[in-house]
């Protein structure tokens, strides 16, 4: 059967990298696997049930233009991106969040923006971006644990967005936040890392053309483990920079401390540009695993997107770790 089959190689690829939780309390980390581990096979029966909405009708579809943005590579399957997810609100493992981001309210969905704006306050998801604009991408999106897709997102670009929040000109980064609610997260309470989960960028790279903020993939509304309703995909960066379900935006003259870097910063950088010649303490990244296929593939300077963005970082010294 295809179904087990695809799962084993997931299985294999899972187990071939050292996942990006590893550093956290072990010990916790056990009883709590203990207590949501499920056989693998139910796992992705569960997470097949959820490519429907969470009361079971099937997500919406977007009307979109076809994409200008494609690298002309296989596409991920939606199985695979829908159902192999880092969400680690909805637990660690990476079938956590398909069986458990169901959880997760998204109506209304308001969006607070702060800082250095013109225009704070609080907004509904529909203010800020434009349904009948909606564009399709097909982007690389490359894990730093060493694995890869291809997928075809739906939204609009990440400037369409900030443009409607007037930052002002003092704005040097701009920084989100994931929602946070232990209700519904329970998972939150008993993990090593710090929520509600922080990302940010440089505001030349959140103006770049590639950022995109994301609503669907596939043509359709994004399923909550993807980060509904709206999550940031940056395709030259590694993928936790990648936030999901964004509650906050604040602009600011700081460079903002995210996440992964405060749990770790040896080990994640601010910048955290796909780098094939900089290793990460734990995982090489000259190569990685593009689900759905066997052999390892070369992986790209800044994840292929190099002639779009590498301008941004010329005064960098690309050897070093950030
Ligand atoms: N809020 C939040 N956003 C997140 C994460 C997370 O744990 N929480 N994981 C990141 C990581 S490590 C990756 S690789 C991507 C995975 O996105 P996907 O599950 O849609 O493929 O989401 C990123 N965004
Ligand atoms: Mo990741």
């Amino acid at each position: 059967m295809t179904l087990i089959k695809t799962l084993k190689q997931w299985q294999e690829s899972e187990n071939n990298v050292t996942p990006e939780r590893i550093y956290l309390n072990r010990r916790k980390f056990m009883t709590k696997s203990g207590v949501f581990a499920a056989s693998a096979v139910g796992g992705m029966l569960a997470a097949n049930k959820l490519l429907l909405a969470a009361d079971g009708t099937p997500l919406k579809k977007l009307p979109h233009q076809k994409t200008q943005y494609n690298p002309g590579e296989e596409l991920t399957t939606e199985q695979a991106i829908t159902s192999y997810n880092n969400f680690y609100e909805f637990g660690t493992n990476k079938t956590d969040p398909a069986k458990n981001a169901h959880r997760l309210t998204i109506e209304p969905w308001k969006v607070k923006v702060m800082g250095l704006t013109e225009a704070p306050g609080v907004y509904d998801i529909d203010d800020l971006i434009d349904y009948n604009n909606l564009e399709e991408r097909i982007y690389r999106l490359r894990c730093v644990e060493a694995w890869s897709m291809v997928i075809p997102w739906v939204g609009v670009s990440l400037a369409s967005v900030l443009e409607k929040l007037k930052p002002l000109s003092t704005a040097k980064y701009v920084r989100f936040q994931t929602k946070l609610d232990t209700e519904e997260m329970p998972w939150t309470l008993t993990q090593g890392l710090d929520f509600p989960y922080v990302e940010g960028l440089r505001m030349d790279e959140a103006l770049n053309p590639l950022s995109f903020m994301a609503v669907g993939l596939y043509g359709k509304e994004l399923p909550k483990q993807n980060g509904a309703p709206m999550r940031l995909v940056v395709p030259w960066k590694y993928g936790f920079k990648s936030i999901k379900s964004i509650v906050s935006i604040e602009f600011t003259d700081q460079k903002p401390l995210t996440t992964w870097e405060k749990s770790a910063p040896h080990e994640y950088g601010f910048y955290a540009n796909v780098n094939p010649n900089v290793d990460h303490p734990r995982w090489r990244q000259g190569k990685e695993r593009r689900i759905g296929e066997f052999r390892r593939r070369e992986t790209l300077m800044f994840n292929g997107y190099e002639e779009e963005v590498a301008h941004m970082y010329k005064d960098m010294d690309l050897t070093k770790f950030y």
